[in-house]
């Protein structure tokens, strides 16, 4: 595998994105986004609704305000770039393109969920689309981030197999003092691995600003930097600016074969999970978020544009409105797991019959494996 190289070269890596200029979002590209992100709001919408009626049990995180993190970073790499991410996951969950039905079947804990129901809404694992979760360890994620890429460069680098791919490992603002992210940062930059950490920095961590979890809350970045890792900040919330910023960032580090760390400024708009009275902020302070929304901006650039209208608008909403309740009563009627179904999916490889990746006894196949 390769070398690092020396910190000199690093250092002008940072600057000269000549190279990896690219050509902006088409029409297509933009609608195709504001159709995600529109399913996204409307999918958590309605997550919110089944979990007041007690349809989904367990921890469950809203996406609502962030949805073109997911949408805009994914949208920037290509569908075999592995995605690993923390348990706001709903909205990378079906920007990465699993069905609403496997995903809601999945919260409301029965058998056609993306983990037959066994996870839940923390956990959405979807391989043939690259996604490996979901996870409910603030910063556990980071190192395996970091192993999926190692993975992927070294099928390519050592094995001849495969092809020079980008990992996506997000996290929120109140995972980087983890020392595990640290210990990440540290070995990617080292071994020159290609994955890219985005921090979701909504400005909360839980119910604790920013500023008050983590020293040098203004400069994130130079977190990344003191590793030697090229570190950017974006805006989270206007979906073609952060196409037009990430998509190169992103393209070299596929390219030059080294890691890189995002800031990537957001806010969520509902409390930190289900069950959160949201007394450490305002209204006030919601609302102006709100008026910054990610979709409604899109919108009104493709109205102004003229290759959006109004009608089209209306008749897109309630496309996706339809679309979600058939998630929603496929996720109703799906059935329960049988009870024997504790036995399979919990360790790799312990004995023939209770692994996934071999014939069951009991229990149904994983339809995703
Ligand atoms: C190691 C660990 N410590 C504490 C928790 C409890 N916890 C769950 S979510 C959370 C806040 C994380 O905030 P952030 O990373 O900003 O993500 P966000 O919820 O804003 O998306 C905490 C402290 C946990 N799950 N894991
Ligand atoms: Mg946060």
């Amino acid at each position: 595998m390769t070398q690092a190289p020396a910190q000199s070269s690093k250092a002008s890596d940072m600057t000269d994105k000549s190279d990896y200029d690219h050509t902006p979002p088409t029409t297509e590209q933009k609608l195709e986004w504001l159709r995600v992100m529109q399913l996204i709001r409307e999918f958590e919408n309605r997550t919110m609704q089944a979990y007041q009626q007690a349809k989904i049990g367990g921890f469950c995180h809203i996406y609502t305000g962030q949805e073109a993190c997911a949408v805009g970073t994914i949208g920037s790499v290509n569908h075999d770039d592995p995605v690993v991410t923390a348990y706001r996951d709903h909205g990378h969950a079906l920007a990465r393109g699993m069905t609403p039905e496997a995903c809601m079947a999945e919260m409301f804990g029965k058998i056609h969920g993306c983990a037959k129901g066994k996870g839940g809404s923390m956990h959405m694992f979807d391989k043939p689309n690259w996604l490996f979760g979901g996870h409910g360890i603030v910063g556990a994620q980071t190192p395996l981030g970091a192993g999926l890429a190692f993975a992927e460069k070294y099928k390519l680098e050592v094995l001849g197999e495969g092809k020079k791919k980008v990992t996506l490992c997000y996290l929120g603002d109140g995972a980087i003092d983890q020392g595990a992210f640290h210990e990440a940062l540290n070995y990617v930059s080292v071994h020159n691995i290609p994955v890219i950490f985005i921090i979701e920095n909504n400005g909360y961590s839980m119910g604790t600003a920013i500023h008050r979890h983590t020293a040098n809350a203004d400069n994130l970045i130079s977190r990344g930097q003191s590793y030697g890792i090229d570190s950017i900040e974006i805006d989270g919330l206007d979906i073609v600016d952060l196409y037009n910023e990430f998509k190169p960032f992103a393209e070299r580090c596929r390219e030059t074969s080294r890691p890189g760390f995002v800031d990537l400024k957001t806010y969520r708009y509902q409390g930190h999970s289900m069950s959160d009275p949201q007394k450490y902020r305002t209204k006030d302070e919601v609302d102006t978020y709100k008026e910054k929304d990610s979709i409604a901006r899109l919108l009104s650039q493709l109205i102004e544009s003229g290759d959006f209208s109004e009608d089209d608008w209306k008749a897109l909403q309630k496309d996706i409105k339809a679309q979600v309740k058939a998630a929603m009563d496929f996720a109703e009627n799906s059935p329960a797991p049988e009870a024997n179904e504790l036995y399979t999916d919990v360790y790799a490889n312990p004995e023939k019959n209770l692994s996934p990746t071999t014939e069951y006894n009991h229990g149904l196949n994983n339809p995703l494996l």
